[in-house]
């Protein structure tokens, strides 16, 4: 498992070079941009029950028969199984997004799954869009544009320094997307 400073390490080193001008320009952005950083990892682990049940319901909801005998998430051992999954997957998303680095992600998440999910039956395009939904929720919740429910009892308002987090959020975007590329 690597990091962002890990990786410019290893990045050097296959160069033999030392850490240059670059790569501490970034790894200075990356440590001034920390607290943001931080901020937006909280953002998506202190929402993660809600980004994975709203996605796993979304799923159900757009592909009904999942839901019905045959389907990859009946009985309910099944619907645990894939909302545990999604939790799973979210969770190695936000170590991702903490590192500033998909190894974590790759290696101890996605490095076969693909394969387990065919050998078990799940769909992997239903899985797809359950992380598809995820990325939306969890963009949404770094970003604060989570307004759907804005103004009701529903809606937490997570204090936090006004500023512009969307490279976070594309960056937790593109963990997503890897996830989503790991299934397909
Ligand atoms: C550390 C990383 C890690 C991952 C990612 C992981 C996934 C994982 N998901 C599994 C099952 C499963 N995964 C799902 C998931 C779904 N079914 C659907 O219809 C949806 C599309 C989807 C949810 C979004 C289901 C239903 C099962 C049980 C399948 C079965 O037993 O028939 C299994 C088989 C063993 C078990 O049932 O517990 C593994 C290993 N395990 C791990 O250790």
């Amino acid at each position: 498992m690597l990091d962002a400073f890990s990786r410019a390490v290893i990045n050097a080193d296959s160069k033999t070079a030392c850490i240059g001008g670059d790569e501490l320009a970034s790894l200075r952005s990356f440590i001034s941009e920390g607290n943001k950083r931080l901020d937006a990892v909280n953002a998506v682990a202190s929402n993660a029950s809600c980004i994975v049940s709203d996605s796993v319901a979304g799923m159900i909801c757009e592909n009904q028969g999942l839901i019905q005998a045959g389907g990859n998430c009946y009985p309910n051992r099944r619907m645990a199984a894939c909302l545990r999954d999604g939790e799973i997957i979210l969770r190695y998303v936000t170590y991702a997004l903490l590192a500033g680095d998909a190894s974590v992600l790759e290696d101890r998440c996605l490095n076969g799954l693909k394969e387990t999910y065919i050998a078990l039956g799940v769909p992997l395009g239903s899985s797809a869009r359950a992380v598809g939904i995820m990325k939306a929720c969890a963009v949404a919740h770094i970003n604060q544009t989570n307004s759907m429910y804005s103004g009701s009892s529903k809606y937490r308002k997570m204090e936090t320094a006004q500023g512009d987090c969307s490279s976070l959020a594309a960056e937790c975007a593109s963990y997503f997307d890897r996830v989503i590329g790991g299934l397909s």
